[in-house]
């Protein structure tokens, strides 16, 4: 497997996992196209997030969870594009975008962005073609059951693992008939996108199966209902099971874990690399 992933300019080395850092772009936080006091404010957590050890800030327009509502592109655009710029001209880290949408691939990859994080996977109109075109850009695939208003109805698999993969192998599959390099994919298999409590559960205890395919695996585990409905928390106490599920999949392989907690995260996967370095 790759050491190194390439993020424009940057470049990450992955034989030690990395964290990405969410960045909070709340639906109302930058829809007047980002005043200045809104930016400085993501700016220092951004800041912060580096200081503890982010190797990459993932921001995003668009709420994923479940129930949520369409975004439009334009209002996608206005909430992540001024950030971003803002980022690219202050820090020497690799940004993120979480989007779906064609449009907003490439004017965030003109804008810097290193990295597309896709909760679809490049499935939407237009989105194999756009990333095409910057053959620096890593890409994450992400495997989604159904879609954000409905996926947590009664997903149904006939073999978990077997079917995430068969779905990676066929993205892959359609990224290298597009022209995009299989160097520059990351595969995530979406915790929380159309899985039951169990299945997310039998997710993290397999996911080492996901090495065979020979890409870097990303894991976004961070405060999700898996961990509150588990252990009966609400989203601000459920650090401590954020923690635990993160170095689970930093022991099943995950080379890149998606988190809220930066700190808390880099700390205890420090504590692991220790032991590992120490067996
Ligand atoms: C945007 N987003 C929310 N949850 C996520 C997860 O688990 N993985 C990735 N790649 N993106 C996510």
């Amino acid at each position: 497997m790759l050491k190194n992933l390439h993020c424009k300019e940057l470049s990450l080395n992955i034989e030690t996992p990395q964290v990405m850092g969410i960045l909070n772009v709340t639906p109302d936080s930058f829809s007047d196209g980002g005043n200045f006091s809104q930016i400085d404010a993501a700016l220092k957590q951004v800041d912060q997030m580096i200081s503890y050890g982010a190797a990459i800030i993932d921001i995003g327009g668009e709420s994923t969870r479940p129930g949520a509502k369409d975004v439009t592109e334009q209002d996608e655009l206005d909430r992540v594009i001024p950030i971003l710029k803002a980022i690219k001209e202050r820090f020497n880290v690799v940004v993120s975008v979480d989007t779906s949408k064609a449009a907003v691939m490439s004017e965030a990859i003109n804008c810097g962005a290193g990295m597309i994080n896709d909760v679809r996977a490049l499935q939407n109109e237009g989105c194999l073609q756009a990333v095409a075109q910057h053959q620096n850009v890593a890409i994450c695939l992400m495997h989604m059951q159904g879609l954000p208003r409905t996926m947590q109805h009664d997903p149904q698999y006939d073999n978990l693992i077997v079917d995430i993969s068969t779905f990676f192998q066929q993205r892959i599959s359609d990224c290298k008939k597009a022209g995009i390099d299989a160097s520059r994919l990351i595969l995530d298999p979406g915790f929380g996108f159309g899985k039951s409590l169990e299945q997310n559960y039998r997710l993290l205890a397999h996911m080492a199966k996901f090495k065979s395919l020979d890409l870097p695996i990303l894991a976004g585990l961070s405060r999700k209902s898996m961990i509150g409905k588990l252990l009966n928390r609400e989203v601000d106490e459920r650090l401590a099971g954020s923690l635990a599920t993160a170095i689970i999949a930093v022991q099943q392989g995950a080379k890149i874990i998606r988190v809220h907690d930066v700190k808390e995260t880099v700390d205890a996967l420090k504590i692991l690399q220790a032991i590992e370095k120490n067996k």
